[in-house]
Parts: C-alpha cells; structure tokens; sequence
C-alpha cells in the first residue's frame, strides 16, 4: 500500500531535524502536518495521497512560470545529458552573467552561487572587504537568509546594537549589526546618526516578502539611497523575491533606483539551487581570484541551474509584457479575497506588490514588523487550515508571500474563491 503523507512524515522526523529540510515547511505556525509531494505541474502541486492543490507557495518564489514548465524541463534534460557538474567554466555562466548585466543597469559583473543565503553573506563580505568597515545595518522584519551576520535581532532602543537572532551567533557578531523598523525614516537616520561612518553597508528588500509583503512607503528608499551615497555606506538591494517577480529585473527597475550590489536567487535558478550578487566592478573586482575579498563554490554557476535559470529568463524576457496581466489577475483575486472576508465581517488587511500578497489577519495597515505581528496568527492558521482542506496550499506562515504564477488560471481562482466562502461560512 502507498505510503501516507503522515507515514513519510514519521519515518522523516526520524531521520530529519522536526522532518524537514528548512523549518517553515513543518507548519508550526499554522498546525498539522505538511503533505509530501509526490509532483507538480503547472499551478497544481499534488501529494503523495493524490490529493490536487492550487499552489500559492510556489517553491516560495521560483516557479513563476509554474511547475515542470517544458521548456525548463527540456533545458535540464539536456544539460544533463552532457554532464551535471564540473568545477570549470561554461559558456552557461557567462550567458547567465550577460542576461543580469544587461537586465540591472546597477550591475556592472556578477558572481553566481547556489542560494539566496551565499549571495547575501558573500555580498556582506564582500562589502566590509571594500570598505574596511564593519558594522552593517538591517531592517527588522527582513529576511536575507540564515548567515550568522544577518539572524539578528534588534536591541533595546532604535539604534543599538543587535542581539543574536538565534543560539550559535556569537554575540560580538549580532554587536555589528544594527536594526531599525522598516519604512521608519527617523529610525534610519538616528541608526545613520549614530554609526554612519563605522557602517559598510545597509541591507533591505526593497518590497519586503518576509514579514508578509509590506510596501515601501514613497520616497523611503529613495532617502535610503541618498543617505547611503552621502556617508559612502554600501547599499544592498536584496532582489532575491523580487528579482524578476515584481516586473523583468526587479524593484530597482520599476523605481529606478541604482544600488551599489543586488542580490538574487529563486527564480534565475527556475528551481534548481541559486543565487547571484552583482553591482559595481569597482567593487565586485575586489572578490577572489581578482581581488583579495575570499569567496567560493563548488556547484556555483552549475550548469543545471543555468540550464534552468536561463530556460525560465528567456521565456520571461519573450513575454515581460505580461507582467502585467499577472499584476492585474493578481490584483482581482486579492480583492475578490477581501470582499468575502468583508461579507463576513472579518477584519483582514490584505498587501500586494504585483503577483505577491498577504492576507494580514488584522483591521490596520502592515507598514512594518511590529505592524504586522499584531495579526491574529491563530486566525492565519485557521484560514490556511480550511483552505488546505479544500484543495488550496498558501504558505503555511502569517509572515510570507503568496506567489501566482502565469500558470495560474481563472478555475483555479474560482476554486480559491470558493474555499475561501466555504471555509469562512465555517468561521
Ligand atoms: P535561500 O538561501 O533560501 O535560497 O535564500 C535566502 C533568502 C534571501 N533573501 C530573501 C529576500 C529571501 O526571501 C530568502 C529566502 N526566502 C525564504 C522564504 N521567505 C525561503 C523559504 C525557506 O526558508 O524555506
């Protein structure tokens, strides 16, 4: 008899720290316990039991196109075919590096590696190389992966110094990273005030996915910018979501603002691991073997991941004017959403940044992390649980993005539509 869900789940927990591979899929937050997939296509994912969802989670960013795209396929196939690995350049990497210079104006070279996590520790690096300095600034609710630098929580007060986000970071590391709420210019500035010149660079998620989406308010990053360019601090745009997801190149490209390094992951990989940090040459020339700034990878720029990464961008680039018949499929679904949860009486403040959104479980606006976490997480986990039940898979956390894809069609909203009414005549 086939293994159950919960069968592979039990022999996991065994054999797995909580059963999984990155703590988020254990539904924690949100109770019970994940379905383990058996494939995907498209925008259905389905499970090893046969159950079929709608997919909102999207391998939290990648399948932008939706799953086992042909074309991706293929291009794996046959990359494959001709050797999976070999720790020598291929002209993969260099097409893939061409593709980001000429898509991020702010990119003058690039240097590939295999997650969003390598590509932001290595551009801190890479950023204190060149500056010389040490302290680096956060924004509290932002998410740039799990280097030590980074899982950091803020520390009493507005501008002190951070405390270690998690057991195992040394408290005199978490000492040089400062956070300070996001969209809060006055923070910034006392942060900025304070330690400015001890800083080598700020680091933010232009459209922040990991509070839940929260939107930058007007003109916010613009200052950041120039109070960055003013104290020759670096500015870091970590695009790994919004690279390529919130239009063809990333937020930088719709605000025109120039960071001095980008970092990417996700969908330039179309599902297999990477991630990318590029920006100026004058700094990117500092990393190794050009420069004295160590950094390095065994699988980066493998070319699998350029296979696929390059397969996804090409579609993309073919079809980037439909960007924004996803912005407006997404935008309808959204506010479909919120008029049940209206009809219902029930209190929900829902963020969009083009196919990415949030259902906040809270009456206010979600400007911030503090604003955000005043949301009833048990009411998140309810919905999600009814949605689950009748065939729909959001992400199982208060504090992510849903993604829609181009796979996603008018059935599956309608699908979605109709288990949310039912799981709210429930409520
Ligand atoms: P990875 O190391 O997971 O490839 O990327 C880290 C990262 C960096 N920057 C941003 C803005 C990110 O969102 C991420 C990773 N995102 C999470 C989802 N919120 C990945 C899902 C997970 O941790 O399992």
């Amino acid at each position: 008899m086939a293994w159950t869900s919960e069968d592979w789940f039990n022999l996991a927990c065994e054999l797995i720290p909580g059963g999984v591979n990155s703590p988020v899929r254990a539904y924690r937050s949100v109770g019970g316990m994940p379905f383990f997939v058996e494939q995907a296509a498209g925008s259905r994912i389905r499970d090893v039991e046969g159950k079929e969802y709608v997919d909102y989670v999207g391998s939290w960013g990648p399948m932008i196109l939706g799953h086992a795209h042909p074309a991706v396929v293929t291009a794996i196939a046959e990359a494959a075919a001709r050797g999976t690995s070999y720790g020598a350049p291929t002209p993969g990497e260099v097409e893939m590096a061409m593709l980001l210079v000429e898509t991020f104006p702010s990119i003058e070279k690039v240097r590939l590696v295999s997650s969003g996590t390598e590509a932001v520790m290595s551009a801190i690096r890479l950023a204190r190389g060149f500056t010389g300095r040490e302290k680096i600034l956060k924004f509290e609710g932002c998410y740039h992966g799990h280097a030590d630098s980074l899982l950091v929580k803020a520390g009493s007060g507005v501008a002190t110094f951070g405390i270690p986000g998690s057991p195992g970071v040394p408290k005199e590391l978490a000492a040089l990273t400062i956070t300070v709420p996001f969209n809060n210019q006055v923070a910034l500035e006392a942060a900025l005030a304070a330690h400015g010149d001890e800083l080598a660079c700020v680091i933010v998620e232009p459209v922040p996915g990991n509070m839940g989406v929260v939107l930058p308010k007007p003109g916010f990053l613009e200052t950041l910018r120039e109070a960055t360019r003013e104290r020759a601090i670096l500015l870091i745009f970590d695009e790994v979501i919004s690279g390529f997801r919130v239009a063809w190149g990333g937020w930088q490209t719709v605000t025109d603002i120039a960071p001095d390094l980008t970092c990417l992951g996700k969908i330039i990989g179309g599902g297999l691991p990477v991630g990318a940090f590029g920006g100026r040459a004058d700094i990117m020339d500092h990393l190794a073997p050009a420069g004295p700034v160590y950094q390095a990878g065994t699988l980066s720029g493998n070319p699998l991941a350029m296979a696929a990464g390059l397969a996804t961008l090409r579609i993309l680039q073919e079809n980037a004017e439909h960007y924004e018949s996803l912005d407006r499929k997404t935008f309808s679904l959204c506010f479909d959403l919120k008029t049940l949860f209206d009809e219902k009486g029930i209190p929900v403040t829902i963020n969009r940044s083009g196919s990415l959104f949030t259902v906040f479980f809270t009456a206010n606006p979600v400007t911030d992390f503090a604003m955000a976490a005043k949301s009833d997480t048990e009411a998140y986990a309810r919905w999600f649980r009814g949605m689950l039940e009748r065939g729909i898979s959001l992400p199982p956390s208060q504090f992510e993005a849903c993604f829609v894809s181009f796979a996603h069609t008018d059935e599956d909203f309608e699908r979605t539509l109709t288990a949310c009414r039912e799981t709210l005549a429930a409520w």
